[in-house]
């Protein structure tokens, strides 16, 4: 059994759509981030930095102790290996993949959530960095864009590189791009939105970055910016 430490954004969905699309038996445990439930020390325990998603799989194949693994990309890597799926097994393939899957955990999710922060969170608007996460986002965008231009998906059949990206690109509007500037990324993106595990995965999902969100109290902005939990 995998236990998923989850919170409904982005790094949180990419695990959602692994265990949604495969037969691995798992359990999901929320961790509230605008509560501060991440520093708390049992989550510290299995997540170091703080952050979601986190596993823990109590049957690991080498038979040992229960086994957690955090950083999204590690657990998207992972889950391929133990269910021998969304990972191709010859190495071209393999590391095809793998390069995808760390651009996307290098460039694609920070420039996105820095954009996010910087536009919805911020309490001061600070155009330099609007504008300079802008820039790069649009041309990480045109990046896949031109990757999607002559592949179905990233590589090869449906995988760990677009369950990784796939969730970055969800924000667009809030982020301010539009998917009709990128053809390819658009029919990629309309793809994998109308598989069925994409739809369960986001079923009642809000967008983090929408301006229209309530705004954070006090508190939840320690939670989440801090790097405290509240009251400490
Ligand atoms: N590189 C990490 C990023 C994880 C991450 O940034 N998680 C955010 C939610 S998307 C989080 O837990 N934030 C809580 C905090 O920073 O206190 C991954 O890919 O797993």
């Amino acid at each position: 059994m995998i236990t998923l430490y989850y919170s409904a954004t982005p790094n949180g969905q990419k695990i959602l759509l692994f265990l949604y699309e495969s037969a691995l038996a798992h359990r999901i445990v929320p961790v509230s981030l605008s509560k501060g439930e991440q520093h708390m020390p049992e989550f510290l325990a299995i997540s170091p930095n703080n952050k979601i998603p986190v596993i823990v799989d109590d049957a690991p194949t080498d038979g040992g102790a229960p086994l957690p693994v955090f950083e999204s990309a590690a657990i998207l890597h992972y889950l391929a290996d133990k269910s021998g799926r969304f990972l191709p097994a010859d190495a071209r393939g393999r590391i095809e993949v793998l390069q995808w899957l760390c651009w996307q955990i290098a460039h694609l999710g920070p420039f996105a959530g820095q954009l996010g922060h910087f536009r919805a969170h911020a309490t001061e608007k600070i155009p330099y960095a609007i504008e300079r996460y802008s820039r790069e986002l649009a041309r990480l965008f045109g990046v896949l864009d031109r990757r999607l231009s002559a592949h179905e998906f990233i590589v090869g059949d449906y995988s760990i590189a677009d369950m990784a990206c796939y969730p970055w690109i969800v924000p667009y509007g809030s982020l301010g791009l539009e998917l009709r500037d990128y053809p390819n990324l658009a029919r990629w993106f309309n793809s994998i939105r109308a598989r069925p595990a994409t739809v369960r995965a986001y079923e009642g999902v809000s967008d983090p970055y929408d301006p229209e969100h309530a705004p954070m109290s006090k508190d939840e902005r320690k939670a989440l910016f801090g790097s405290a939990m509240p009251g400490r």
